[in-house]
């Protein structure tokens, strides 16, 4: 009987067998590596071109917001405006949408003028408010030092504070998302806080009583006087700072505070646009009080 194994011929067929199963193993893997590599590639591309329309779509639709902006300044600039504005939109058949948000600034208070004091030399209004509306909104009232002590030029910690001018910026904020880098700060604390604050570097606007809503109202003045502004406002809003100068004078006994206002020069415009699945937001804060427009902040994500 044969030793198959110990022919020579047939060793020689099974090496070659394992050399031919060998290659064609290193090719299938080339091959599907291959395409996995065009398909990452045109997937990356197809991602790419999509963001690029959804980028462009947010862009026009911000341009409609700035014409927004100024028609609600030119006619209504009494009026609030913190609403969304759904426009769908179809483009090369294919279904894209933009969704569009304008928002008055000048209803919330200005971070920005947290180290402004009286003149008396003491503390404005902004920190003073800021401290009431830390505790109405349920978070700790050395928030407001902390960020007054982040962003005042000198380094001295309010009160005694731990750290608070550790790596401060000790400069004026550009976003209200650099609250985020302040030490101390729990980041449910700033999220709480930003719906109410922003960070326009206008140092002497003042508040606008049409948009302000109640908690940073209640802030700035007492609990009662808040809902009768809300309440004059609701029935018709100030419709210049003289109107709101007789409210003040006839229904609230006091004297127009010099940081209420009745109008706005500062929008925040959020246009979004929706391609394919890909989302492309630009929020941009614009200064109408300038001719032309003046850009306060641009960010694309
Ligand atoms: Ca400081």
């Amino acid at each position: 009987m044969r030793n198959q194994s110990n022919n020579p011929a047939s060793s020689s067929s099974g090496t070659v067998l394992l050399v031919v199963l060998l290659a064609m193993a290193l090719m299938s893997a080339f091959v599907v590596e291959f395409a996995y590599g065009v398909y990452v590639s045109i997937s990356a591309i197809h991602n790419r071109a999509e963001s690029r329309k959804a980028s462009l779509l947010a862009r026009s639709s911000l341009s409609m917001g700035a014409i927004i902006a100024r028609e609600l300044k030119q006619r209504w600039d009494y009026r609030y405006i913190g609403t969304s504005v759904p426009i769908p939109n179809q483009f090369n058949e294919e279904a894209g949408e933009v969704t569009l948000k304008i928002e008055d600034e000048m209803g919330r208070l200005n971070l920005n003028q947290l180290d402004r004091l009286t003149t008396n030399n003491q503390p404005g209004h902004v920190f003073t408010a800021l401290v009431k509306l830390c505790g109405r909104i349920g978070i700790p009232a050395e928030t407001a030092a902390y960020i007054r002590d982040w962003m005042d030029p000198d380094g001295l910690p309010t009160n005694n504070l731990r750290d608070s001018e550790e790596g401060a910026k000790n400069a004026k904020l550009w976003s209200v998302n650099e609250l985020y880098s302040i030490p101390h700060l729990k980041p449910e604390w700033i999220d709480a806080l930003i719906p109410y604050v922003t960070v326009i570097s206008d140092t002497t606007a003042a508040i606008n009583m049409n948009s302000a809503v109640k908690e940073v109202l209640a802030s700035l003045v007492d609990d009662s006087q808040a809902n009768e502004l809300i309440t004059k406002r609701m029935e018709s809003p100030f419709k210049d700072d003289g109107a709101l100068n007789a409210f003040f004078t006839n229904n609230l006994n006091a004297a127009k505070p010099e940081w209420a206002t009745a109008s706005s020069n500062y929008f925040r415009i959020t246009a979004s646009g929706r391609v394919g699945g890909i989302n492309r937001i630009i929020d941009v804060v614009v200064n109408t009080g300038q001719n032309p427009y003046r850009i306060e902040y641009w960010r694309e994500y």
